[in-house]
């Protein structure tokens, strides 16, 4: 797997996402708004209201809560004073905030909408899923369950991305479509996946980084302070087309139906407003 690391000045030469190599944008965004105004407290005043999914990545496996933002806000800071078990450790993941809040699109300057397909750059915001984890919250070894590209902004804090191609899927326990019984991070699984030929590179992403993953990229997550991110998952031609041979594999049947969505926007140019209204549901789905 081929990783680039670049800086902004760099990048701004070429700025071309290439679905062959990982890619590191050093402080790409640092100029947002965003990063230094976002925290924890601000979202806990801001959008006190609005409902987040919060997940705890156990070692029994994933649940799922429904809460207010306040809450949750709450709950990380109860955790941080007492950081012990790491099986609670409470994590709002995957939420569709700029749809529950545009308020906050302000805070972004310049989205770079042109590394997208063209379909999506208009409303780039509606596909955006949001991110906020306390210091040693996880999210165990995946791929993106549609087998779609991931550009990722961190706004707050610091991640370790532990990385392994996708060609190495079916090296590393895999459970069901998308999960993985390993964890890259430790050095015994780490013996284990290199004994059998996998490859793991490590990232560090920072506070001010924009991250792109190529489609199928199998990623293990660990917050190493607070963090903020967001990240917006799109397929382009070629990764829509792939994502169908998935049905070999056990993809889930709700998956068939948002890539064959996408598949219709893409080749066939789906109306977006008519577009949206089906795939809405794709931003609240737990895999
Ligand atoms: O940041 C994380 O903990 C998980 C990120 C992730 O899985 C993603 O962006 O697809
Ligand atoms: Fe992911």
């Amino acid at each position: 797997m081929f990783i680039k690391e670049l800086t902004a000045t760099e990048f701004a030469k070429d700025p071309r996402l290439t679905a062959d190599s990982v890619l590191l944008v050093k402080d790409a965004i640092s100029h947002w708004p965003a990063v230094g105004r976002w925290t924890p407290s601000f979202f806990a005043r801001q959008c006190a209201d609005i409902r987040v999914t919060v997940k705890y990545f156990t070692s029994a496996g994933i649940t799922s809560q429904f809460l207010s933002m306040k809450y949750f806000v709450e709950l990380l800071q109860a955790f941080n004073e007492n950081p012990e078990n790491r099986d609670i450790a409470p994590y709002c993941h995957d939420v569709p905030i700029f749809l529950q809040n545009p308020d906050l699109i302000a805070d972004i300057e310049a989205f770079p909408s042109h590394l997208l397909p063209e379909f999506y750059r208009a409303n780039w915001w509606e596909y955006v899923q949001f991110f906020i984890s306390p210091s040693g919250a996880t999210t165990p070894l995946h791929f993106d369950t549609l087998r779609t590209h991931n550009l990722f902004f961190q706004v707050m804090g610091d991640k370790d991305f532990y990385l392994i191609p996708w060609q190495d899927r079916n090296k590393c326990k895999r459970r069901g479509w998308r999960w993985f019984d390993c964890d890259p991070s430790a050095s015994e699984d780490l013996c284990q996946l290199e004994s059998s030929g996998v490859t793991v590179r490590k990232v560090k992403v920072s506070a001010g980084d924009m991250f792109y993953m190529p489609a199928g990229t199998l990623h293990h997550v660990k917050s190493n302070a607070d963090c903020i991110s967001f990240n917006l998952d799109f397929h382009n031609k070629t990764s829509v087309l792939k994502s169908f041979m998935g049905i070999k594999e056990g993809m889930p049947r709700t998956n068939l139906f948002y890539n064959w969505l996408t598949f219709r926007a893409l080749f066939l140019g789906m109306d977006r407003s008519e577009f949206f209204k089906k795939y809405r549901s794709y931003l609240n789905f737990i895999s």
